[in-house]
C-alpha cells in the first residue's frame, strides 16, 4: 500500500486452477469472459448461505493470480454496509493526512485498521495497534475464511465517500505480511473500477507492454489476490467523477506478529 506498512500471520478450497488469461486490454472482468466453477460444498444449512458455495471467476495473467466472486447477496450486503457505516471508526487528525514531497495532504479516502490483540504495524512512520475486532468485521472475515479456507488477523478498511475519493497505484508488498498469504478484498456500496498494472508496464517509458486488467468490484464482492500477484502487479482505484455513492472496501490480511 502507499503510506501503509504492516509491522509486527492456503491455496485453499478454491478448486482447480485455470491457465493464464489476458489480452484485449485492459482485460475486463464481469462480462462473463472468465471461467467459473463451483467449489466443493463446505457450508452448513445453519449458515443460511448457498450450500454449493459461490461461483468463482478466475483472473490470470503473467504473475497475476486472482479469484473473484459475489459473496453476499444484495439484502445481506445492504445490511452489512449499513452496519459498517454505523460501527467503523476511521482515523482522524495526523493519521488522515499524508506527506508527499514535503507537503501535507488529506488522504483521499477514510481509513481504519482492526485486528488481533497484540499486533502492531507501521503507518505513516508510526507504530500502531489495530482496534480490536467488532462483530460486523468478524462476520465478514469468518465468511471469507469459510469459503476460502484462509485465515486473517488484520483488516484495513478504506471508505470512499464518492467517486472523487480514490487510491493510487501501489503494491501490498509489506515485508510484515505473512509470506505466501493471500489478501482478501471485500467491497460494499458503489461499484468501482479496480485496475492492475504490471510493474514493467508503468510510467511514461515502460520497459515493455503488458495489458492492464480492469475489474469492476461489485457490492458484496470478494476478490482474492493470491501470491505472486502483489510481487508483479500494482493496483489502484482511480477517480470516477460520475460515481456519487459511497463505497467501503476491506482488505483482510495475515501479518506476522511482532516478536516480544
Ligand atoms: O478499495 C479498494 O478496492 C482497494 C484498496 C487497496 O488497494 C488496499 O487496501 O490496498
Amino acid at each position: 500500500m502507499d503510506r501503509f506498512l504492516v509491522k509486527s500471520a492456503p491455496r485453499g478450497l478454491l478448486g482447480k486452477r485455470q491457465p493464464a488469461q489476458t489480452g484485449g486490454g485492459p482485460a475486463a472482468l464481469g462480462d462473463g469472459e472468465e471461467s467459473s466453477r463451483k467449489r466443493p460444498r463446505r457450508e452448513t444449512p445453519e449458515n443460511g448461505v448457498d450450500l454449493a458455495g459461490p461461483s468463482w471467476q478466475r483472473i490470470r495473467a503473467e504473475g497475476l493470480d486472482c479469484d473473484y466472486t459475489v459473496l453476499f447477496g444484495k439484502a445481506e450486503a445492504d445490511e452489512i454496509f449499513q452496519e459498517l457505516e454505523k460501527e467503523v471508526e476511521y482515523f482522524t487528525g495526523a493519521l488522515a493526512r499524508v506527506q508527499v514531497f514535503g507537503k501535507w495532504h488529506n488522504v483521499p479516502r477514510k481509513q481504519a485498521t482492526y485486528g488481533d490483540t497484540g499486533l502492531t504495524y507501521t503507518f505513516s512512520g508510526l507504530t500502531l495497534s489495530p482496534k480490536p475486532w467488532i462483530p460486523v468485521l468478524e462476520r465478514i472475515r469468518d465468511r471469507v475464511s469459510l469459503v476460502t479456507g484462509k485465515t486473517f488477523n488484520f483488516v484495513l478498511v478504506n471508505r470512499y465517500k464518492d467517486g472523487r475519493d480514490h487510491i493510487g497505484e501501489h503494491r501490498d508488498d509489506e515485508r510484515e505480511l505473512a509470506p505466501g498469504s493471500p489478501i482478501a478484498s471485500v467491497s460494499f456500496g458503489a461499484c468501482r473500477d479496480f485496475f492492475f498494472r504490471h510493474k514493467d508496464a508503468r510510467g511514461k517509458n515502460p520497459s515493455r507492454r503488458v495489458e492492464a486488467v480492469r475489474l469492476p468490484l461489485a457490492h458484496g464482492s470478494l476478490l482474492m489476490m493470491n501470491p505472486p500477484t502483489n510481487t508483479h502487479w500494482y493496483h489502484s482505484l482511480p477517480v470516477r467523477k460520475k460515481v456519487l455513492a459511497p463505497r467501503v472496501n476491506l482488505t483482510f490480511r495475515k501479518i506476522v506478529p511482532t516478536k516480544k
